[in-house]
């Protein structure tokens, strides 16, 4: 009998090149073309974040890898080899592919776990729904990670992040507790909530923990990079909250996207170009806590979270 336990490792996924990105697009919106108009808005965002480079499928190279190696160290994995496969929601390899690979290397169980802490109906119960079909027709035994937004290592390495940043306003001379902190997510459409969906709730719960952990004085939580559809988003949007703020007259604002692990379009351009435009403009300094990538801590809050799945799929 095999001792190796899969691991499906799940993300969004993002184009392999500038000619990937109509492919992409129209898989996001489950087959139905981009028009000229907004293929090219989005080409426009890829170019202005890396001109050519797409940093979120190295940055989830280099997490799959390094998850892998953490597992292993781990040592509740003594007897057993744990071996991670990508599985990404919009781009090749997809999440069936991932599930497929595995069962071809001789893999029966298997564990699986998204690069997203909280967990939607709409988010993480998608990368789920597809991976659970595609293990059924093919005989995989596999159970899941739905969330882990309120992880020991997770909430640590955030609190770090925004202890650090805090740290540059201080030394730049504004007053620690006067520093807005916004903690971001996601947006998605309202019907959510109606659907009793915990997305929102877990995010507060992280947003309230980090901020307890990082003595924030004044925090608040916000949405970003809502969809361009008709039905209504989750709100208010971060660039709304930014206007409300200057209203307030706060100076220094501190964006912590907690919905987010990589660094990628979402963070590199709605945040970074976007966000930080709109700041400028009313004389506010916005910074942004730096992204988790493959930080220890995180490694360790996903590796601690796959192994107890696996621990107690074997029980049962
Ligand atoms: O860097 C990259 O190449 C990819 C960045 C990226 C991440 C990401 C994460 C999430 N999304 C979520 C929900 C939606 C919903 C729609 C939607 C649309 C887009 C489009 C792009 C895009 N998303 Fe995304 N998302 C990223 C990129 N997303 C590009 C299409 C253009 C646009 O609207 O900007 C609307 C789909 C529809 O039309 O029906 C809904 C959620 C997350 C966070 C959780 C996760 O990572 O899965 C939720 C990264």
């Amino acid at each position: 009998m095999s001792n190796k336990i899969g691991v499906l490792v799940m993300s969004y996924g993002t184009p392999e090149s500038m000619e990937d990105i109509e492919a992409y697009y129209t898989h996001i919106r489950r087959g139905n073309k981009p028009s000229e108009e907004q293929l090219k808005e989005l080409t426009d965002r890829y170019e202005a974040i890396v001109g050519g480079v797409f940093p979120l499928r190295e940055n989830t190279d280099n997490q799959v890898r390094k998850l892998q190696d953490t597992l292993n160290r781990d040592k509740r994995s003594e007897g057993v080899e744990f071996v991670c496969y990508q599985g990404l929601k919009h781009a090749a390899p997809f999440i069936e592919d991932g599930v497929e690979q595995m069962v071809k290397d001789g893999i029966k169980q298997a564990v699986g776990i998204v690069l997203a802490p909280h967990y939607s109906v709409m988010s993480v119960g998608t990368y789920m729904k597809r991976a659970q079909a595609k293990a059924d027709e093919m005989g995989l035994r596999i159970s899941f990670v739905e969330s882990y937004h309120l992880h020991p290592s997770l909430i640590e390495a955030l609190s770090k992040r925004v202890s650090a940043k805090l740290d540059l306003f201080e030394e730049a001379g504004a007053l620690r507790d006067n520093v807005r902190v916004l903690f971001s997510a996601h947006s998605l459409p309202e019907r959510i909530l109606s659907m009793g969906d915990p997305y929102q709730d877990q995010l507060l719960q992280t947003s309230k923990a980090v901020a307890e952990q990082a003595k924030v004085g004044k925090w608040q939580f916000t949405w970003q990079s809502a969809g361009r559809t008709h039905e209504p988003w989750l709100g208010p949007d971060i660039l709304d909250t930014l206007q409300a703020l200057n209203q307030e007259q706060v100076e220094d604002v501190l964006v912590a996207p907690i919905g987010f692990v990589s660094d990628h379009l979402e963070v590199l351009y709605d945040l970074d170009i976007e966000a930080k435009a709109v700041a400028k403009e009313m004389d506010m300094r916005l910074e942004r806590i730096d992204s988790l990538n493959s930080d220890p801590l995180y490694m360790e809050t996903l590796s601690d979270c796959v192994i107890k799945a696996w621990e107690q799929a074997s029980a049962e």
